[in-house]
């Protein structure tokens, strides 16, 4: 391995650590609302060994030991996210002011220890109440979200600067609404359509009213994205990957910069038209300052006739035999690098965050040191990838690690370990992981 210094990166290179709420937090209590993760997670086998978000890292009271931690591994930038239900139990209408104290304590906590908090509003846990008037398929959503980001940013405007719109609305959308692999588990065109397109429009409003309020703040909405590529030189297999590519990395990003939707290379989005009031086409209009992606692999794709509208699927790593995390996601840091150059590639993108990037592994506790090499090797060479793509010159300024410690993993439940904390579920004890120390001391360098 090359060795690789922080200071390649530049003195200005945001460093920093991610997380989210659902997936540490626990604490359904002093009048936290339920979010469609609880309810999910009660229906046997939506989730692996029926696992739940109930108690998760037990961030709730452990919050200052985890944050300290942060702080001993010298990181700079901790993402967390806020849980609306936390914060509004019902989703709209009364606040709850014990919610609000936890962030005040946990933004206090990071502040004190000149440790910068980046909030995202919105990182897939919307409060249950919401979704039994139909989520994100209803538009109400879009005044619900406004009542909820002017409360949340009027609350700490003077504390946070950093915010994040959305988490991944690729994912929360495809995932909860067409698949129903995710909460709130509904399906079809008819639930994805309209999550999609009121997702889109959230994403444009919610920078509107932080920047109204906070006009120093600094905004930017984070995208999942995985490098496509066909599984042959057949033009059926290239198309299909083309379809999956414009699916997956554009379909968020692209109304946002005033691109609209690609009906054209995906023609069953075009039903999508069926959700929009006039202005629409205005009002999805962004402008963030700046873009997280969040990419972990790479994705082949072949065409086939079974999936229906995308005609493409994506061929599992074990399948192609190449080496894989436990996710079974190709180990291809090559695919970092592609994605923030198409995402760079946008004229209206001014820069570019790497908001997640880690691993799961099946990680070993011995003698109470976790020695997870891949992990600490997946990390560097990612690394050398984005730096790779920061001396083309591409607007590449940041990259935070998913995750601080191992959490919840939505469907997954506890089985997949991403930290670079190891977390003893049973007992809620952490080991720094191999992958910390080495995180800690590349920091340093
Ligand atoms: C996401 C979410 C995270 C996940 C992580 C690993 O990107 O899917 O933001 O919550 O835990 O990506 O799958």
């Amino acid at each position: 391995m090359e060795e690789l210094k922080c200071t390649d990166f530049g003195n200005d290179f945001i460093w920093g650590v991610s997380s989210s709420a659902l997936q540490i937090e626990g604490g359904n209590t002093d009048g936290k609302g339920l979010s469609i993760w609880d309810e999910f997670s009660k229906q046997k086998k939506a989730i692996l060994n029926n696992d739940t978000p109930e108690v998760a890292c037990d961030f709730y009271n452990r919050y200052r030991d985890d944050i300290a931690l942060v702080k001993e591994l010298g990181i700079p930038n901790f993402r967390i996210s806020f849980s609306w239900a936390r914060i509004m139990p019902e989703g709209e209408g009364n606040v709850n002011a014990a919610g609000l104290a936890f962030y005040h304590k946990v933004i206090d906590t990071c502040n004190e220890l000149g440790i910068v908090p980046w909030v995202t509003l919105y990182h897939w846990d919307l409060p249950l109440a919401l979704e039994k008037k139909g989520g994100w398929t209803n538009r109400e959503i879009i005044n619900w979200f406004n009542n909820y980001v002017a409360v949340c940013v009027n609350e700490f405007k003077d504390k946070v600067k950093h915010w994040m719109v959305l988490n991944e609305p690729m994912v929360f959308t495809g995932a909860g609404y067409f698949l129903g692999a995710h909460a709130p588990g509904k399906k079809g065109l008819s639930n994805f359509l309209p999550a999609m397109h009121h997702a889109v429009l959230c994403q444009a409003i919610g920078l509107k009213i932080i920047k109204k309020i906070q006009p120093e703040s600094i905004v930017g909405t984070t995208f999942s994205c995985s490098y496509i590529t066909p599984n042959s030189t057949s033009q059926k297999d290239i198309k299909a990957a083309e379809r999956m590519d414009v699916l997956l990395n554009r379909a968020f990003i692209e109304p946002s910069l005033g691109l609209g939707y690609p009906i054209k290379q995906i023609p069953f989005l075009k039903n999508i038209k069926k959700y929009f009031l006039p202005g629409d086409e205005e009002l999805m209009k962004a402008g963030f300052d700046f873009i997280g992606i969040q990419n972990y692999t790479r994705e082949v794709v072949k065409y086939t006739l079974c999936v229906p509208y995308l005609q493409s699927k994506i061929i599992p790593a074990d399948k192609r035999k190449v080496f894989h995390t436990l996710m079974d996601w190709e180990v291809y840091p090559e695919a970092i690098y592609k994605m923030i150059k198409q995402f760079n590639a946008y004229e209206g993108v001014k820069k570019i965050l790497v908001t997640e990037n880690g691993a799961s592994f099946p990680d070993e506790v011995l003698q109470n040191q976790v020695d997870d090499k891949n992990r600490e090797q997946y990390i560097n060479e990612n690394l050398e990838c984005v730096l790779r793509a920061k001396r083309e010159g591409n607007k590449i300024y940041g990259y935070f690690v998913w995750s601080l410690t191992d959490n919840f993993e939505w469907a997954e439940g506890y089985k997949q370990r991403f930290g670079l904390i190891y977390v003893n579920f049973n007992s809620q004890g952490r080991i720094i992981k191999n992958s910390g120390y080495w995180y800690r001391d590349f920091l340093k360098s």
